[in-house]
């Protein structure tokens, strides 16, 4: 089980272990901020000792490839916020989706996974898993007829995103997982749109939860990471050997200190994060020029109820919405903000705004995005941390001006 007390007494609270799990300044020097270990080999005290390590016989740090001090506190942290055993830190969100399917899979298996999502993601499951022989079936998961039809004889693993980016779809996680567990697949879900914070895949049945910790979790914008989270089992196959033999794809631990920093405010910027979104996506609601909004803390969202439910912390800064006069419009929108950044990647302080169809889900084809519910005229936006009203006052000079204004020439 995860250690989620500080004291024998009670259970610590969410933000509290996000600043606290795992650490004690007084069994290091008093640093009340945890030791960057910025080294890529550790020392044995003796040629025996190094060879028990390497088989598994004693305990201690060998190589950064397998482990570091700053990465593995991160990672205990991390399981204790998400309600898992253990977690294992990567390079980047795709470094811990790629660790775990060259992990879990080999030709032959199938991945059901929804319609919708991320770009790369979708690109390695359709393109690199494919060239391995392992195959990938995509099927409606907000519908349980079409998950039951979705299995195979060899489904192995049931894969989704729960907000999915970037159509806000959601999934019902126990539901699908009861699903899958009937069937033996295990089910991993992406959780990068909510963090820990706002729903917690593994309390609602998910065997796996993976994260890019470029978002929410590192929160500010200045590092690429990702994670993996489950049981101490799983967790160790990804370890020794999706992260050490197959990608390598090891979090620096200079990064992993930014994330452990990020982590100190997770609570405190996704309250914001979503207080402030649900004003906006209120006021893209009730604009004349706006056609849909995609937001799962509407009242009028299709899937409220269910996003009541699982999304207990909170419905996140991520919304979705496309305009009346489609593309073009979208496209004069965006280039009429000013303090909104056009930027891809999302959960940072700043408020960015990206076009999904030629941006982040650029690797789909148009027919794919097509099929895959990803509409050409849809505008995301990722609501940051600054005053709402310059947000919102920002937002509604724009849709003012792609109402009116012709399209920017650039060059
Ligand atoms: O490898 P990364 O840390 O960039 O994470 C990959 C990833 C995994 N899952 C989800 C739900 C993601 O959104 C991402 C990265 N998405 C960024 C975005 O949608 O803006 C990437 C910019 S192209």
């Amino acid at each position: 089980m995860a250690d989620n007390s500080l004291t024998n007494q009670k259970p610590a609270g969410f933000a509290t272990r996000a600043i606290h799990h795992g650490y004690d300044p007084l069994d290091h020097q008093g640093a009340l901020s945890a030791p960057l270990y910025l080294t890529s080999t550790f020392a044995f005290p003796s040629a025996a000792e190094g060879g028990r390590r390497f088989a598994g016989e004693s305990q201690g740090y060998i190589y950064g490839r397998l482990g570091n001090p700053t990465v593995a506190l991160l990672e205990g942290r991390l399981a204790s916020l998400e309600g898992g055993e253990a977690a294992l830190a990567t390079a980047s969100g795709m470094g811990a989706i790629t660790t775990a399917m060259w992990t879990l899979l080999k030709p032959g298996d199938e991945i059901l996974t929804d319609m919708t999502l991320y770009g790369c993601t979708f690109a390695f499951f359709r393109h690199g898993l494919a060239q391995f022989g392992i195959h990938v079936r995509h099927a409606d998961l907000t519908d349980l007829d079409a998950v039951e039809a979705g299995f195979g004889p060899t489904t192995k693993l049931v894969y989704f995103e729960t907000p999915a980016n970037p159509n806000m779809r959601l999934v019902d996680i126990r539901a699908v997982a009861d699903l899958a567990h009937a069937r033996g697949a295990l089910v991993m879900v992406d959780n990068t749109y909510c963090t820990p914070f706002l729903q917690r895949p593994l309390g609602l049945g998910a065997d796996l939860v993976v994260h890019s910790a470029t978002k929410y979790l590192g929160g500010h914008g200045d590092l690429l990471a990702g994670a993996v989270v489950g049981t101490r089992a799983l967790v160790d196959r990804m370890r020794y050997f999706g992260l050490k033999d197959m990608t390598g794809a090891v979090l620096s631990p200079f990064d992993a200190f930014l994330v452990l920093r990020g982590l100190k405010t997770l609570e405190v910027r996704m309250e914001r994060h979503g207080r402030s979104a649900l004003a906006v996506a209120r006021q893209l609601e009730a604009h004349p020029s706006v056609a849909r909004v995609h937001y799962p803390g509407l009242e009028t969202a299709p899937q409220h109820d269910l996003a009541r439910r699982q999304m207990p912390g909170g419905f996140g800064g991520m919304i979705a919405f496309e305009l009346e006069g489609g593309f073009d419009a979208g496209i004069r929108f965006m280039d009429a903000l000013k303090l909104v950044t056009i930027a891809v990647s999302l959960g940072d302080a700043e408020t960015l705004v990206q076009h999904p169809a030629s941006m982040t889900h650029s690797p789909y084809t148009p027919e794919e995005r097509a099929a895959h519910g990803i509409a050409d005229g849809l505008v995301r936006l990722s609501i940051g941390l600054e005053s709402v009203e310059d947000i919102a006052a920002d937002i509604a000079e724009a849709l003012d001006t792609a109402q009116h204004a012709p399209l920017r020439r650039t060059g």
